[in-house]
């Protein structure tokens, strides 16, 4: 475990929304990746010039960005939290930042992109944060990266600038940084990216982190920025077993994180749903990504999935949202999860005719519903032929599950306990 922090909003916070944009959505590339020459870790990465990708800041006009419609759908969705790509790794910056021109504030759009999402997702309860990329391969003190730097290569850092240089692109990121953590409110997370390319002792990262905790004593920091991470985040995999302590699933819904329509590989919305149901049961986070287009909409196939999740959410919502894990990986062929004296099974498979959960205090059980409708099912339970005649016997609870009730996207059973301790 990385982190110290125990008991914050984040641990029963479930779902999140990603949202990775930039200027570029407007030629449909992925972002950053192709101005490095696509890259081998991302399957659509195109391959462009650093000029072709960096060309398209000048017609950024997102006039269908709507921020309180975007909060709006996050918000149906069962979403608690927000990430928003203020900076990526191409170094184009999302807000007016006054150390360095490379920013929404010159483009044709001119309005605060990050001021928007903030007040929009607050507006909505839903708790603003901040992706930011320390590498930058737009700011020549970083130093911007080149067709001369070609071929890209991952886990070789890139050389380092002069002496000077290198002081003067940390005093412009610093500078960053201070500006999100100060001029928008209360930030849940930051969550940085891109830094494999230095080291901690390069980042400065104890220095950063104490610059951090200053301004946001309550923030969230991930494990990117090196040495340093109050929680981890594996990508587009969820860990078989849970990690040790706080973590959290980013996820696409196709394959690309920014608005790509070469690729038309999507997750089933019924996926997503069962993705979301196995990281809560392990203890973790779905941060689930987005991608508005060049003019700030949705893509179609993004606002049906996330409507999709919303309406299992209305249906069975309170089996992930605010919970903790429920049952260990032996006691019930799925993820599970609890709330005080209740435990959420989660059916990701259609049952024959009963599901049974085994290791629980049987005598305690007081009634299992099916969670959507309220219905309360029949059940049978067994122990061994002498411990049955304790008084507080660990056995089994065999649940009847009529097929009518079966949901679509996955059935969740309650069952509630006199006491669970
Ligand atoms: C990183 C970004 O590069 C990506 O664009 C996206 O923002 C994602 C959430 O985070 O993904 C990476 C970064 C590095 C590696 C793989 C994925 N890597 O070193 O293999």
């Amino acid at each position: 475990m990385l982190g110290s922090l125990t008991g914050t909003w984040f641990d029963t916070a479930g779902l999140g929304m990603f949202i990775h944009w930039d200027h570029a959505s407007q030629q449909g590339l992925e972002i950053s990746w192709p101005l490095v020459g696509g890259g081998d870790i991302l399957e659509h990465a195109q391959d462009v010039t650093p000029e072709q990708y960096h060309s398209s800041a000048a017609t950024f006009d997102p006039q269908a960005w709507d921020a309180p419609a975007l909060a709006r759908l996050a918000k149906q969705a069962g979403v608690q939290y927000a990430v928003l790509t203020t900076k990526h790794h191409n170094g184009f910056a999302l807000w007016p930042t006054q150390l360095d021109d490379w920013h929404i504030g010159n483009t044709p759009y001119g309005k605060d992109i990050v001021r928007e999402f903030t007040d929009a997702m607050r507006a909505e309860g839903i708790r603003p944060c901040f992706y930011f990329s320390l590498c930058d391969w737009h700011h020549p003190d970083y130093p911007a990266f080149t067709m001369e730097h070609r071929p890209y290569q991952l886990g070789v850092s890139p050389p380092m600038p002069a002496e000077e240089q290198w002081e003067r692109f940390l005093h412009v990121m610093y500078g960053q940084i201070t500006e999100l953590l100060t001029e928008y409110g209360d930030i849940g997370i930051i969550w940085f990216d891109g830094g494999w390319e230095r080291r901690a002792s390069q980042w400065r990262s104890s220095e950063l982190e104490a610059l951090i905790r200053s301004l946001q004593p309550e923030i969230l920091i991930n494990d990117r920025l090196p040495r340093v991470g109050d929680y981890v985040t594996p990508e587009q995999f969820v860990p078989p077993t849970a990690p040790d302590g706080k973590w959290e699933t980013c996820l696409t819904m196709n394959e690309s994180w920014s608005y790509n329509p070469a690729d038309q590989d999507w997750k089933s919305p019924r996926s997503l749903v069962h993705t979301l149901c196995e990281v809560v049961g392990k203890g973790g986070n779905l941060l689930l990504n987005v991608s508005p287009r060049g003019d700030g909409s949705l893509p179609p196939e993004q606002i049906e999935r996330l409507e999709h999740i919303g309406a299992w959410a209305a249906r069975n919502g309170e089996s992930v949202l605010g919970v903790e894990p429920g049952l260990e990986p032996w006691q019930h062929y799925g993820p599970s999860t609890r709330r005080g004296n209740r435990v959420y099974v989660h059916l990701l498979s259609r049952p024959y005719e009963s599901v049974t959960v085994r290791g629980v205090k049987v005598k305690r059980i007081e009634r299992v519903t099916e969670v959507s409708t309220g219905t309360e099912l029949t059940w049978t339970t067994r122990t061994g032929i002498i411990e049955g005649f304790g008084p507080d016997p660990d056995g089994e609870v065999t649940i009847d599950v009529p097929q009518e009730l079966i949901d679509d996207d996955a059935t969740v059973l309650a069952i509630d306990f006199s006491s669970l301790s």
